[in-house]
């Protein structure tokens, strides 16, 4: 299976062209500032001294790399001389500063050099694997080898430390990132030896219980080996409390457990390691059939920043990291290569335009790094505390975070988000998502460019148009999302026959320059409800539309209180407006609430009666919306049957 490359697919214009302008015109430079201004950028002089300010961090360098990463993608389709200046200029200091066996961490050579790959929590091979997805991305968008070189030395410098010297001492990453990013370094090389250094740290995990340095036994922090590091939580933490093959459960810190879920099928495919396999079906079934928020929210669990407990999804205090969301995305593109269901591509969208999208603002300078999934301000004061790091508001995007992962996560999957949208198999050719776009495909003998046409997500009805120099015959699987009940497929006006298999129409035809594929998604509103284990959400209901996943928000509904609207089990005579939101247009929901008498809010604390209750109108908007008109109640889920 072999996915179209980001960069062979443009949006100029519609959802996706638009977020993409907002990154160049201000998340690019927004991120850049704020990390210019904490001593991020300055710190990869490794020129810091004791007393300046702006003491380096040591997972400083990631954060740095991911917005070189999403930097270099976006450059490709939006040349900006200026910002193309800032990147090379922090690959000329990494160049600069790399250390003649290969070594880069700023923090590590400027704070305490003699510590290189000693102490497992900190975080050097998450930072080098960051580094190197830059580089790929940089080689990938700019055709140069020298970032790319760099990175190579870098990972001779871990192959040695690791594997043919052992002068590390642990064995695994404290924070996995180096499985996936040697695999994308495979892949741009061709060089055998990443891709089985990959496969190594896949399979060392949870083998040796001397790299549990995340355990408490009994309380008391292990003494050996040496860990200095603040952070202690137990073996699931870092996913070693089993070796990747026999892990059953998804758990521990969701981000760590996701980027190393993507690598272990990545290794999995690469090396058709069947058990392997087994293991990442397991994990991503448990993760999005019992762990999972409705708007695609990974981890529930604040303590540990963790995946959590089956079932156990709260709302006002969900932790649902954006760099969570982001990497379930990867994590199912790469079960894709393994089994192409589009249950995976159904995951990647609701990531798309909900988990993961909420994380930006609609102006593209303010973040979220937990997602609420239930927001009342006036009560936040109440469990301010209960974070085990700075408790932001969750009302309120902010422009950095001490720790600030999130950010350039979400910046350089939307600046990639092409990656996610087309696949050959031979004589296959997948369409997985919907988008005005325009794109440049190998399929075949010969490149065919694929024009999409469409209002999507807004609207149902896509037009894809196929351009190839002759006639050419094949496959194209449309993926019909799960979500949708009822679809009409067309080509050049014409109903066609097509069989439907694990969420694809597949049309089989020999295919003409300029054929119209004209695909109708019905897109109804729809209420859902969750399993009856989940209390949290019980006698509630969410709104969907299309891919879009709605919340109601204070703002719109001034006259009454969100948390008591009430949907009755009858009502489903939605319409819907057109509103604009910070400048940009989408589609809200309209319908009618029972709410509760003014007088029974000002009556007394308990009583015998239910309050009388009466129609009135609700609005509900895009998830990914909220935020984005002050500091306001919010709310996914919404009473129902009252
Ligand atoms: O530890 C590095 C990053 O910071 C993690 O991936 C995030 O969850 C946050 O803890
Ligand atoms: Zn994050």
């Amino acid at each position: 299976m072999d996915f179209i490359s980001w960069k062979d697919i443009e949006f100029k214009d519609g959802f996706w062209g638009l977020r993409q302008d907002v990154l160049a015109n201000a998340t690019a430079d927004a991120i850049y500032n704020r990390f210019d201004e904490t001593g991020r950028i300055r710190a990869m002089n490794l020129n810091w001294k004791e007393g300046d300010p702006c003491r380096p961090h040591v997972f400083w360098d990631s954060d740095v790399a991911k917005w070189m990463e999403g930097t270099a993608y976006l450059l490709y389709h939006r040349p900006d001389p200026e910002l193309s200046d800032k990147l090379e200029k922090i690959i000329d200091a990494i160049e600069k500063g790399q250390t003649e066996d290969g070594y880069f961490n700023s923090a590590i050579m400027t704070l305490v050099p003699e510590k290189r790959f000693k102490d497992r929590t900190n975080h050097e091979l998450y930072t080098a694997g960051h580094l190197m997805e830059a580089a790929v991305a940089h080689y990938e968008a700019t055709g140069q080898e020298r970032f790319l070189k760099i990175m190579e030395h870098f990972a001779d410098c871990i192959e040695k430390a690791f594997v043919t010297e052992k002068t590390a001492s642990f064995k695994t990453p404290g924070h996995q990132e180096i499985e996936l990013a040697l695999l994308r370094m495979y892949h741009a090389t061709n060089n055998p030896r990443y891709l089985e250094l990959s496969a190594h740290f896949v399979r060392q995990r949870g083998l040796d219980p001397n790299d549990r340095v995340f355990s408490v036994p009994n309380g008391t922090p292990p003494a050996y080996p040496p860990c200095d590091n603040q952070l202690y939580y137990n073996d699931t933490y870092a996913q070693d409390d089993a070796p990747a093959h026999q892990l059953e459960k998804a758990g521990g810190h969701a981000v760590r457990a996701m980027y190393f879920y993507t690598a272990m099928a990545g290794v999995a495919l690469e090396t058709h390691d069947e058990d392997l396999f087994n293991a990442c079906r397991r994990l991503w079934n448990d993760s999005t059939g019992r762990k999972m928020y409705v708007t695609g929210g990974v981890s529930a669990e604040r303590y540990g920043e963790a995946i959590g407990t089956e079932y156990v999804l709260p709302l006002e205090l969900s932790y649902a990291e954006t760099c969570a969301s982001v990497a379930m995305a990867n994590f199912s593109k790469a079960m894709f290569c393994l089994e192409p269901d589009g249950k995976y591509m159904d995951m990647i969208e609701l990531e798309m335009y909900n988990g993961a999208l909420a994380g930006l603002s609609l102006d593209g300078k303010g973040f979220f790094y937990d997602n609420a999934l239930m927001c009342r301000p006036r009560v936040t004061d109440f469990f301010k505390g209960i974070h085990a790091t700075p408790l932001y508001p969750p009302y309120e995007r902010q422009e950095l975070f001490e720790c600030s992962c999130c950010p350039p996560n979400i910046y350089r999957f939307i600046a990639a988000i092409g990656q996610y949208f087309y696949s050959t198999d031979g004589h296959r050719l997948f369409v997985h998502q919907y988008a005005n776009s325009s794109a440049s495909v190998a399929w075949g003998s010969g490149k065919i460019t694929l024009e999409q046409k469409t209002e999507y997500p807004w609207d149902g009805d896509i037009a894809v148009t196929l351009h190839g120099k002759q006639s050419f015959p094949g496959e194209i699987a449309l993926r019909i999302p799960g979500w949708c009940s009822s679809a009409d497929i067309r080509v050049n006006h014409q109903p066609v026959p097509y069989s439907m298999k694990n969420g694809y129409a597949y049309i089989c035809r020999r295919w003409q320059d300029n054929d119209l594929i004209q695909l109708h998604l019905a897109m109804p509103v729809t209420k859902l409800f969750s399993n009856p284990n989940v209390t949290e959400t019980a006698g509630k209901c969410a709104l969907r539309r299309g891919p879009i996943i709605y919340c109601l928000e204070g703002i719109d509904q001034p006259e009454y209180d969100i948390f008591d609207m009430c949907l009755p089990d009858s009502y489903n005579d939605f319409s819907l407006t057109t509103m604009t939101i910070a400048g940009q247009k989408v589609t809200a929901i309209g319908g009618v609430a029972m709410v509760s008498d003014p007088e029974a809010f000002s009556g007394p604390l308990y009583t015998t009666s239910l309050p009388h209750r009466r129609p009135a109108p609700m609005r509900a908007v895009p998830y990914y919306c909220w935020a984005n008109r002050g500091v306001n109640d919010m709310t996914v889920w919404i009473q129902h049957n009252g």
